[in-house]
């Protein structure tokens, strides 16, 4: 077992359906469920599937997405095939649906859904019914999909299900989202309750950075009897932000948070474009850094959802989600740098071979965040925690 062994006093539950990574979102797509494919290889190769316990997910059924979602935007999902794309007739509710270019009708389109949605409801089943203390879906964590639309490559919002879920025993669940786009979604989906204490954080440029939405002052619904008011906590955040500082700044937002609101569980939505290198991303964070975020939560010992998101660059999407896999199991120390030479897919880490490339020196992006804006965020984000309180 390569000396990987389960974790002490806890246990860590794996949920994942390989049905799902054969899912193309067509040519020159971003997505690639296929990265699910290379982070299961190298999570086996270092044998870190003997430190958990595995669950073959199965596809949600469709009164269950539809505790969400609107029941006609399922039933057009379960449908509709890519030929209506073409279809005359189709067109006025396709556009309404948000269908096209991000989120474009593929073969099995209904089976993905249900399957990555299955897998988190099934990990947070398995949370509320004390059956594992952390819950790993690296399918999920798809922010964007909202009641009734698809948005930014996401058709069923997977996170919202697996909250709703946790809310059956927990009074208070609190969402993190490091994927390097706004969480808009999960965020809208709860923006009137103070059941559940949204935190994102994102790049943010209102016109040029998707979704645009996200900023500093939207923090819930401006009536201050209404009780989601300040349960939304968003950190904008500008190009090139490198380990150091969004360590930093995590650690004081997500640390303020926990102190003031207390969750029962946490839902982390690990995007792995925060990484530098990331086809759409325009962060400088390395492998190690991204990690030392979900090391963070996991401190805190409350139940944890631990779900994956956006991610561009296969070979790191899989590099990150496999080393946060190994901190989820406590053998991070235990996992060679050196990428092992019985992987599948071993030639797609070349030429270094390495877990833990310089992905901050690859392609440096320009760091605009000055100390003294990322001071001046965690300053307004405890002042919301103040309001908060109540
Ligand atoms: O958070 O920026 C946009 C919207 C557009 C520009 C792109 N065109 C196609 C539509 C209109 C304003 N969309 C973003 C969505 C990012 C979603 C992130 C999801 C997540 O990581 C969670 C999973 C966007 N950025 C880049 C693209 N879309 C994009 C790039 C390349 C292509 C190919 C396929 C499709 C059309 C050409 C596409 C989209
Ligand atoms: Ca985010
Ligand atoms: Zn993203």
């Amino acid at each position: 077992h390569n000396g990987i062994t389960r974790p002490k006093g806890y246990r860590v539950s794996w949920h994942a359906n390989p049905a799902v990574e054969p899912h193309h979102f067509g040519q020159s797509h971003p997505m690639k469920p296929w990265r699910l494919t290379l982070t299961k290889q190298l999570v086996m190769a270092y044998g870190m599937h003997y430190a958990m316990d595995l669950y073959l997910t199965r596809a949600a059924t469709f009164e269950e997405m539809a505790e969400f979602h609107k029941e006609d935007y399922l039933e057009f999902l379960r449908q509709v095939v890519p030929a209506d794309m073409e279809a005359p007739e189709q067109s006025d509710r396709i556009a309404s649906y948000n269908i096209g270019d991000d989120c474009p009708i593929f073969d099995g389109l209904y089976n993905y859904c249900s399957l990555y949605a299955g897998g988190t409801i099934d990990a947070a089943r398995k949370l509320v019914n004390n059956q594992s203390e952390i819950a790993i879906n690296w399918s999920g964590g798809l922010h964007h999909a909202k009641k009734a639309e698809a948005s930014g490559f996401c058709y069923v919002n997977d996170i919202v299900l697996g909250i709703l879920q946790l809310l059956r025993h927990h009074p208070r669940v609190m969402y993190i989202d490091i994927d390097v786009h706004h969480g808009d979604g999960v965020e809208q989906a709860f923006w009137s309750t103070d059941r559940v204490l949204t935190v994102s954080f994102h790049k943010y440029d209102k016109d040029n950075f998707f979704p645009g939405t996200g900023a500093l002052d939207s923090t819930g619904p401006a009536h201050p009897l209404n009780p989601g008011a300040h349960h939304a906590i968003n950190v904008p955040l500008n190009d090139g932000i490198e380990d150091a500082d969004y360590l930093q700044l995590f650690k004081e937002v997500v640390g303020s948070c926990v102190e003031t609101y207390r969750p029962g569980a946490i839902v982390l939505q690990c995007g792995a474009d925060s990484l530098g290198c990331d086809r759409l991303g325009c962060f400088n964070l390395n492998v190690t850094g991204h990690g030392s975020c979900v090391e963070y939560v996991k401190t805190f010992g409350i139940p944890l959802l631990v779900v994956g998101g956006g991610g561009y660059t296969p070979r790191n999407v899989s590099r990150a989600w496999a080393h946060e896999t190994s901190i989820l199991i406590d053998a991070a120390d235990k996992i060679d740098p050196n990428i092992p030479e019985t992987v599948a897919f071993r030639n797609h880490f070349g030429p270094d071979y390495s877990l833990f490339p310089p992905l901050s020196e690859m392609r440096r992006i320009e760091n605009k965040n000055s100390k003294a804006y990322l001071a001046s965020v965690v300053a307004a984000v405890k002042e919301q925690l103040r309001y908060m309180k109540g």
